[in-house]
C-alpha cells in the first residue's frame, strides 16, 4: 500500500530531482514525492555527482514544508532518512549499516546517498528537499566505473531484479510513518535506531571536514545527531558535517 497522502510527481528525465524541486519549490505541495526515471546531472554534496546507472535505479526528491522558518532539527532529515532507508533494506534480508553522517552501506559497500537542500527566501523557508538515490537494479560492471567509491546495488546483494515502484513505495511509507513524530522530537527520537546500525563509532577514524582533516577516536552521536572525536590531545572535537575517510 503506498502512503495515502503522499502526491507524486513521475518524470521521465530530468538533470536531477533536486534540482526540479527547487525550481518549482511554489508549485509542489508538502509531502510530495518527485521522481525521474533517468537523471541526467545527479547531484551529490560539494559538487560531486550521483551516477544514474540506468532503468531501474531510484532518483527521488521528497519534499517538504514543515514550518515557515528553519530549525536545526530539519539538518537531521538526512539521519533520519538513512533509518528510514536501512529498515526497508532489511526488509529485504540485508544488514546494512550507517556512516556517519547518513551514508548506507551494504559490507561495506555504498547502496544510496542523500542530499539535503534547503530553499530559504529571506528569512521565510519555502521548502527543504530531501533527495536520494538508491541502486537498485545495475550489473557489476556499471558499479565498478562508479569513481572514487566501492559501491553496490539491491539486486547484486539479493541476487534478484527489484521492483521499483514497490521499493518506492515501502520507502515513502515508512518516511512518513513517523515523519511528524521526528519532527516534533528530533534526532533523539531515531538515535538507537542510527547508533545500533553504525560502523564507525569506537574506531580511529580520520574525518575530511571541507579542507582540513580532523582525527580520533569516535566516542559518541550526542541528542543532536553530532560526532564526537576524542583527539590526541585528549579533547573532545564536535562534528556537524563532515566525509569519514
Ligand atoms: C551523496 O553525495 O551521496 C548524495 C547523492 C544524492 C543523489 C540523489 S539522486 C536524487 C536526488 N537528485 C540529485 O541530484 N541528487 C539526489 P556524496 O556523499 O557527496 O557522495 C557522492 C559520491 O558518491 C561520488 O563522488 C561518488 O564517489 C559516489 N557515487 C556517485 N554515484 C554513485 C552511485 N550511483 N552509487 C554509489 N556511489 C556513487
Amino acid at each position: 500500500m503506498s502512503g495515502l497522502t503522499i502526491g507524486k510527481i513521475i518524470l521521465e528525465e530530468v538533470d536531477s530531482t533536486n534540482s526540479y524541486a527547487k525550481k518549482n519549490i511554489g508549485k509542489i505541495s508538502d509531502r510530495t514525492a518527485v521522481i525521474a526515471k533517468c537523471q541526467t546531472s545527479g547531484r551529490g554534496r560539494l559538487n560531486r555527482s550521483w551516477v544514474d546507472l540506468g532503468d531501474g535505479n531510484l532518483f527521488l526528491s521528497i519534499v517538504l514544508k514543515p514550518s515557515n522558518s528553519y530549525h536545526d532539527i530539519y539538518s537531521n532529515l538526512t539521519q533520519y532518512l538513512s533509518v528510514v532507508l536501512c529498515k526497508v533494506l532489511e526488509e529485504y534480508g540485508l544488514q546494512p549499516q550507517i556512516k556517519w553522517p547518513n551514508d548506507v552501506l551494504i559490507n561495506n559497500k555504498k547502496i544510496a546517498g542523500i542530499l539535503a537542500e534547503t530553499v530559504m527566501n529571506a528569512n521565510c523557508l519555502k521548502g527543504v528537499i530531501l533527495g536520494i538515490g538508491v541502486n537498485l537494479n545495475s550489473n557489476q560492471e556499471d558499479i565498478n566505473n562508479i569513481p572514487n567509491k566501492i559501491a553496490t546495488a539491491l539486486n547484486i546483494e539479493i541476487n534478484k531484479h527489484v521492483n521499483i515502484e514497490e521499493f518506492t513505495d515501502k520507502l515513502l511509507d515508512k518516511f512518513f510513518e513517523n515523519y511528524d513524530e521526528f519532527i516534533n522530537t528530533g534526532f533523539s527520537n531515531i538515535k538507537d535506531d542510527y547508533i545500533k546500525r553504525n560502523c564507525f563509532l569506537n574506531n580511529e577514524i580520520k574525518v575530511q571536514v571541507f579542507n582540513r582533516t580532523e582525527e580520533g577516536l569516535a566516542q559518541e552521536i550526542n541528542d543532536n545527531g553530532e560526532l564526537i572525536l576524542r583527539n590526541k590531545n585528549n579533547q573532545n572535537v564536535t562534528l556537524m558535517i563532515g566525509d569519514i575517510l
